[in-house]
């Protein structure tokens, strides 16, 4: 049973006012080294049609190299990652100030030769038509350095609210702004708001980088998983599930 992390008052407060909260060790070794040996697992379950989302990229070292880049869609798949998204309800409702409830998550694997992420705000991906405010939760499974493409944080800018849906934020927007490394261990959490800018440069090194995402949002907003997931399926499906002769753009 992993443990259920319990935010301080001073923690709650740290999370509103910069729009992010790193928490070390909130799990145990113990528990990082079955997060990570699940991960394992969830990357070795077969591709099929109806199951887990799994996508790829090309390798920025050798573009003849095919990478797993993402996994989503995966607590009705495995059980283990079922019980980590329960377990971070609870202080993911703290944050809230009401019980949480899950939207999407994902594992972002990012492989040596891996890509970044550009500069945005997570509600900018068409979330706002869901509701107004989420909440995600990275857990670190590998260890996040700055050379493997650890997450990069902006704070006090969520204040700001949502720039534009479906689109970047541009350099204007970004004035100001000043991006920071959050290098993590494995057991180490960044609770984040939907608004709070971030981005991570390419994986160049030879260290794998897995991070395990989980978003929330306020039960009384409504569950809006199975249209998000639904709704996604549409524009942005699993590898496994395209269309050949369609072209599918990764927005924001
Ligand atoms: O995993 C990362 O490096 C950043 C992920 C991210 O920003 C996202 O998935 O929206």
């Amino acid at each position: 049973m992993l443990r259920t992390p319990v935010l301080t008052q001073d923690q709650i407060d740290v999370f509103y006012n910069t729009g992010s909260l790193v928490v070390r060790g909130a799990f145990s070794p113990e528990e990082a080294k079955l997060i990570q040996e699940w991960t394992g697992e969830l990357a070795a379950l077969p591709e099929a049609p109806g199951r887990q989302w799994v996508f790829h990229e090309k390798s920025l070292k050798d573009p003849a190299q095919k990478l797993i880049s993402r996994i989503e869609y995966i607590h009705p798949f495995h059980a283990g990652f079922k019980e980590l998204a329960e377990a971070l309800r609870a202080p993911v409702g703290q944050l809230l100030g009401e019980e949480a409830v899950l939207f999407k998550e994902k594992v972002n694997f990012k492989m040596p030769g891996g890509d970044g992420f550009k500069p945005h705000q997570d509600s900018q991906a068409g979330w706002d038509k869901y509701t107004d405010f989420f909440i995600s939760v990275l857990v670190c499974i590998d260890e996040a350095t700055v050379a493997n493409g650890c997450l990069e944080v902006v704070s006090g800018h969520h204040k700001r609210g949502l720039f534009r849906s479906w689109e970047p934020m541009t350099a204007d927007d970004m004035k100001g702004m000043s991006f920071v490394s959050v290098p993590t261990q494995p057991g180490d959490l960044i609770f984040f708001d939907c608004y709070a800018p971030h981005q991570s440069q390419p994986n160049l090194s030879d260290k794998i980088r897995r991070l395990y995402y989980a978003t929330y949002n306020k039960l009384s907003a409504g569950d809006h998983q199975a249209q998000y997931y639904a709704d996604k399926h549409k524009n942005y499906p699993p590898d496994i599930e395209r269309d050949p002769a369609k072209t599918y753009v990764f927005r924001v």
